[in-house]
């Protein structure tokens, strides 16, 4: 089954890109926000529907990608594979739900296929699959593979003297595996000043809290000593993401770590930081309760 994207999807998308970077912050910000929540919305009638799904890290990872995709890179949902496109790697692939909504709202596929979620035959499967789905530019899932993989595809930029950016977003559970550090190091040693490492760092992964765990503080420190330049943001502010997400960086500059204060589950109360909505589904009744939150924020 191959996904076709929307027509027009492209102009459509740079439009509303030109039209948010344009506007005032505080009308910026309350587009990206109604943005965030039907993406957040969708996703949570997938999970419902699929009986499967990632519901804390896709609600904690929804603000980050809609500002992306809508404000931030250049890419054109009907050419996918444009070379000279922005790349995003979602390196917390189980939050695939949240991904497979943002590229629906942003044209890539018909946000109709989304009912397919995790079918036999879908290509929308648990983790993304870069083969099955556009706009998909790593296979992911494996945790602590996504950032290597980017970290390669800004190498390859930089070879290229282009100025696409990377941006990939790690878990910060994620950043335990130590194949992330290796790619830090690299990143560092290579100056790759056009990647942008987001993590999000919802204090949380699965089944405990990521500092009773193996724990990551001081993280900020952390990501210095490793030679990065490091921002903190808040996570679910739009306007905050956009400023720090449109910073101006060089080909030669630092690489970029924003860490992003979020919180696992954000805009359903009860699933905010609930450990166990890491992979819980809500039932018939959660999903209408959850869905009137998410209307009426
Ligand atoms: C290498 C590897 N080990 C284990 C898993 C199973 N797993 C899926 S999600 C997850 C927790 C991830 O935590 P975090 O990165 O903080 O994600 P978030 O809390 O944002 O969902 C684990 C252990 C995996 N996908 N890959």
């Amino acid at each position: 089954m191959v996904l076709a994207p929307v027509p027009s999807a492209t102009a459509r998308l740079a439009g509303i890109r030109r039209e948010l970077r344009a506007a005032p912050p505080a009308e910026r910000a309350a587009r990206l926000r109604e943005l965030a929540y039907s993406i957040r919305r969708s996703d949570l009638e997938m999970i419902s529907r699929a009986g499967q799904g990632h519901i804390g890290g896709d609600f904690s990872a929804a603000d980050i990608v809609t500002v992306l995709y809508f404000a931030v890179l250049d890419v054109r949902p009907e050419e996918p594979e444009w070379a000279e496109r922005d790349r995003f790697v979602l390196s917390k692939g189980h939050a695939a739900g949240i991904l497979y909504s943002a590229l629906a709202h942003a044209g890539f596929f018909p946000e109709a296929e989304l009912t397919t979620f995790m079918e036999p035959l879908s290509p929308l499967n648990g983790h993304p699959n870069r083969r099955k789905v556009p706009g998909v530019e790593t296979s992911t899932g494996p945790l602590g593979h996504g950032f290597p993989v980017a970290v390669g595809m800004a190498v390859a930029a930089k070879l290229d003297g282009s100025h696409r950016r990377t941006c990939v977003l790690t878990g910060d559970g994620e950043l335990q595996e130590g194949s992330n550090w290796e790619a830090a190091m690299s990143a560092s040693q290579q100056r790759l000043g056009r990647l942008t490492v987001i993590v999000d760092r919802n204090r949380f992964q699965q089944g405990a809290a990521t500092e009773e765990t193996s724990g990551l503080d001081p993280l900020d420190a952390k990501w210095a000593s490793f030679g990065f330049d490091v921002r903190a943001v808040d996570g679910h502010d739009h306007e905050a993401l956009y400023q720090a997400l449109s910073e101006e960086r060089s080909l030669d500059d630092r690489p970029l770590c924003l860490i992003a204060d979020t919180t696992k589950g954000k805009g359903v109360s009860f699933i905010e930081d609930r450990v166990e909505w890491h992979h819980k589904v809500p039932t018939a009744e959660q999903t209408a309760a959850a869905f009137e939150e998410l209307t009426a924020r």
